[in-house]
């Protein structure tokens, strides 16, 4: 058993959990907000297993108090969540919904008045339907910029961290060149388009936000470090190629080093047209990096395209209910992420696992395996924290069992379980260590 305790992270390491908007809150038809891009596609027939759609998920919209002392009483410093934007401007530009903002100013005062530091996304994957063209069309980026100062003018004396995307890998690759997930389009070249104007309007809204909030901006990016599956040159060239696809497609430009370009060329055919002035758009400076990892890649030369490398199923750790544990990835990657990049201050925005957990007639959870992950990566961001590693905080996914997008709600990430046929919330053993490791509160007064 890995040990673990708030003294091996050190002093000012926050603790927190993280959640999304589509993924736990239901009321997909309340207080004016509008469909979607997911709404469109989790209720279009075979995108998602059993069906299964976010109309009602956590009912975490009208359950905002229960959920809030649940916070509490975990005892974390501080909670990620995410803004969905079409409840904050329903046609995607143009009129402010302030019904929408509501909820989250609640939601963000609720945290204040427990000591929790209410740290959001701007963008999680659900796009406004309104809005045409989605994030094919060049106009999104305004349209982010817009509403990320809608966001900020309404709650931006309060926020302590906020993030412009969440994993845009996913938005951008899975969204448009697999179609798992909404929008469900599969050209490679649509998500390359995809990603270059998620990045232009993480640039710009980033610009505008500075503006107006005083706190620190970053973007949430997933990261799986590529490890080759032998030491062959083909194997070392695919897996470099999978790091240029994953990771450095978004975190070179960010930088202001523009596109990698071994992936340009690799990408010719495929590659979006765009002015050079992008580029430093891009690149506006951001304060924080944040890190969701779940998982390594084991890949190797083969034929798949537009990279030419097959994505190997690692059987050499153990696994959850759909990834392979390797904690050492998280380690590997804040250490890049800070020797090789540069990045100053870092944070874990995601990191979790799903098991199929059952409660017992006793009302416990018992998730060990969920407890021996946690402490696994925590050890990691402890050791590189050691090592002079500027990590910051750690945010485990996710408070609660949700909507996990294509899965539908077949997978629980959740430290608290939840019975989807009466919504009842039971926190797992996870939820206790979590609980244990932040240390309890002094009951507020
Ligand atoms: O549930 C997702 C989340 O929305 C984004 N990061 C990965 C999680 C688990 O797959």
């Amino acid at each position: 058993m890995t040990v673990i305790s708030r003294d091996s992270l050190g002093a000012g390491f926050r603790l927190g959990v993280a959640t999304s908007s589509y993924q736990i809150e239901g009321a997909v038809d309340e207080d004016g907000r509008a469909p979607s891009i997911w709404d469109r596609f989790s209720h279009t027939p075979t995108k998602t297993k059993l069906g299964h759609h976010g109309d009602v998920a956590c009912d975490h919209y009208h359950r905002l108090e229960e959920d809030l002392s649940l916070l509490e009483w975990l005892g974390v410093d501080a909670y990620r969540f995410s803004i969905a934007w079409p409840r904050v401007i329903p046609t995607g530009r143009g009129a402010i919904n302030q019904r929408g903002l509501d909820f989250y100013e609640r939601l963000v005062d609720g945290l204040l008045a427990r000591g929790i530091a209410p740290c959001a996304t701007l963008y999680h994957w659900d796009l406004p339907e309104a809005l045409e063209g989605g994030w094919l069309n060049r106009d999104s980026v305004d349209a982010f910029a817009e509403y990320a100062v809608a966001v900020a003018r309404r709650l931006g004396d309060r926020v302590d961290m906020w993030f412009t995307h969440n994993e845009p890998w996913c938005q951008a690759f899975l969204g448009y060149g697999t179609g798992l997930f909404a929008p469900g389009h599969k050209d490679f070249g649509e998500a390359l388009q995809c990603a270059h104007h998620l990045l232009v309007s993480h640039g710009v809204a980033t610009r505008a936000l500075r503006a107006e909030v005083k706190k620190p901006i970053g973007i949430a990016l997933n990261m799986i470090p590529a490890y080759p599956l032998t030491k062959s040159e083909a194997d070392l060239a695919a897996a470099r190629r999978y790091d240029g696809y994953f990771n450095r497609w978004f975190i070179e430009p960010l930088l202001g080093r523009g596109y990698p370009e071994d992936m340009v060329e690799l990408y010719a055919a495929h590659m979006p047209a765009f002015p050079a002035s992008d580029l430093e758009l891009i690149a506006a400076p951001i304060d924080l990096m944040g890190v969701n990892y779940y998982e390594r890649a084991v890949i190797a030369d083969g034929d798949e395209l537009p990279l030419k490398l097959r994505h190997v199923r690692s059987e050499e750790f153990p696994r959850t209910a759909d990834r392979e544990i390797f904690a050492p990835g998280l380690g590997a990657v804040l250490s890049r992420l800070h020797g090789e990049y540069g990045f100053q201050r870092l944070v874990v925005t995601e990191n979790g696992a799903a098991f199929a957990d059952v409660p017992g007639a006793d009302g416990v959870v018992p998730d060990h395996d969920r407890v021996e992950f946690f402490r696994a990566h925590l050890a990691e961001i402890a050791a590189q924290r050691g090592a002079g590693v500027p990590v910051e905080a750690f945010f485990a996914w996710s408070l609660l069992d949700n909507f996990e997008w294509s899965e539908g709600y077949t997978l629980r990430y959740g430290l608290v379980h939840v019975d989807f046929e009466n919504q009842r919330r039971t926190p797992k053993q996870s939820a206790h260590f979590l609980r244990s490791l932040a240390g309890v509160r002094p009951p507020r007064p």
